[in-house]
């Protein structure tokens, strides 16, 4: 009941628990020469365009079709919006190909109708650094669903992946195809339990008033931890240090870099907040955390258009406790006013969702790896990676 991904490379249904099959990519390279060269063919009606994610027309468009057409919640009463800024922040990153960029125009009007994106990255599989393309965005029209134009976009990404000679790539979705590596549970902690109940993101617990549920969620004015502040440039090195010595603990990692590290987590306002804890004795940079603003939009409320989301990032904690990292961060968010903070079950992330008063969400985020089999379905605590 997949006509499309039973012909691809992944993880099929068939062989799930099957642990004879070997670990590593599921099919061989092929000769860079034996690489299809023209683009798939769409509908006659449509064009492939690469979107230049520096020019500011193409971002508005970009960011225009995914406001209105992106992922929605199960109840569709919100949708995310990713901001300009955040999504070239997600697009042109150290070593990016711009045509792994791609939309679909309407021949006659140019209009945007359709998208899909690909970095690359390296992430480390048990003991196997492999070079990958990380897939996100695709986002096809409303008024273009269900025609099958997902398959075409997503071989068309492929063949250009493949002419970089990359072979492997990982994405996330909500849906469930073949065959997710892991799991993963949404997890989100009330800083303005207020709104969230007025627009219906959370609701009044049994036998709770709004002045207990406020005061239930209340955090104090200032952070906790000595020596946490704002990350800064110069502290890059020693981020790095800490961040490659935590990722090496989970099966499944991105392997950063200094310039990724400077890419993906130097503070970028309205983008990613970082934080870290400086030994006020040794000037030693003992924790980290930091997390990415995703607003959504609110679809159909009278008093409120958008809900303010934080969402948890990369966190080490070798000191501080990590709850109390945590809760540092969740101070950091109340005072940037966002309204909810965000965290999915990866990483160690369990040992700090229930003392911070987080509780699960109705979502779910299934990881997926393109040819490259792993031989059993991961817990999320075994992963180490968070794509946006
Ligand atoms: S997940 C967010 C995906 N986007 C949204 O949910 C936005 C709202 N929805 C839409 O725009 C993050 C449409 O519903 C989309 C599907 C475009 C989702 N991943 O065209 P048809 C990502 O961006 C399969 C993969 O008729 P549609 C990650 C579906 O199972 N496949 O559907 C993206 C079916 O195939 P099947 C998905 O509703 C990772 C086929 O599409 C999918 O008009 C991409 C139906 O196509 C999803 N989220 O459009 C894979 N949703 O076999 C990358 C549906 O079941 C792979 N489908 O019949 C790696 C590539 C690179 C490799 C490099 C070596
Ligand atoms: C690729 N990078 O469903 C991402 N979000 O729980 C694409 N629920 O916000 C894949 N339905 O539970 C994204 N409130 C997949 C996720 C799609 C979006 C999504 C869920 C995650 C979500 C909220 C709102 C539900 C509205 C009705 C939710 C409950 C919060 C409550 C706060 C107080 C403590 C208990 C929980």
């Amino acid at each position: 009941q997949h006509k499309f991904w039973e012909t691809q490379p992944v993880g099929q249904y068939k062989d799930v628990g099957d642990t004879s099959l070997p670990e590593g990519p599921i099919e061989p390279p092929t000769p860079l020469s034996e690489v299809k060269q023209e683009p798939y063919n769409l509908p006659a009606a449509y064009e492939w365009t690469t979107c230049d994610m520096s020019f500011g027309e193409t971002c508005d468009e970009v960011y225009l079709l995914l406001k209105n057409n992106y992922v929605e919640d199960d109840e569709n009463m919100f949708r995310f919006n990713y901001s300009k800024e955040f999504l070239t922040w997600a697009l042109c990153v150290p070593g990016y190909y711009k045509n792994w960029h791609i939309g679909v125009r309407a021949k006659g009007s140019k209009k945007l109708v359709a998208f899909i994106t690909g970095i690359p990255a390296r992430i480390r599989v048990n003991d196997n650094v492999v070079k990958m393309a990380e897939i996100n965005f695709l986002c096809v029209h409303k008024k273009l669903r269900s025609k099958r134009l997902a398959p075409v976009m997503i071989k068309e990404v492929t063949r250009r992946v493949h002419l970089e000679n990359i072979w492997q790539a990982a994405y996330t979705a909500g849906v469930v195809i073949p065959t997710p590596v892991a799991t993963c549970q949404y997890w989100h902690r009330s800083l303005n339990p207020k709104k969230l109940i007025d627009v219906g993101f959370s609701r009044l617990g049994a036998r709770m008033t709004m002045s207990r549920t406020i005061k239930l969620y209340k955090l104090p004015d200032s952070t906790f931890t000595s020596g946490f502040r704002k990350m800064e440039l110069r502290d890059v090195p020693a981020v790095t240090r800490l961040l490659r010595n935590y990722l090496e603990k989970f099966v499944v990692a991105p392997d950063l870099d200094e310039n990724d590290v400077e890419h993906w987590l130097l503070p970028h306002e309205d983008v990613v907040n970082s934080y870290l804890v400086e030994s006020p004795e040794n000037h030693e940079i003992t924790d980290f955390c930091s997390f990415y603003t995703l607003p959504s939009s609110i679809l159909g409320n009278q008093s409120y258009s958008t809900l303010k989301a934080a969402y948890s990032y990369y966190n080490v904690a070798t000191k501080t406790p990590l709850a109390q990292l945590m809760n540092d961060a969740l101070i950091m968010a109340k005072q940037k006013d966002f309204d909810v903070f965000n965290a999915l079950d990866v990483m160690h992330n369990e040992g700090f969702l229930k003392d911070l008063k987080f509780g699960p969400g109705d979502g779910q985020l299934h990881y997926y790896l393109y040819n490259y089999r792993i031989r059993k379905a991961l817990k999320p605590s075994e992963l180490g990676l968070v794509l946006l």
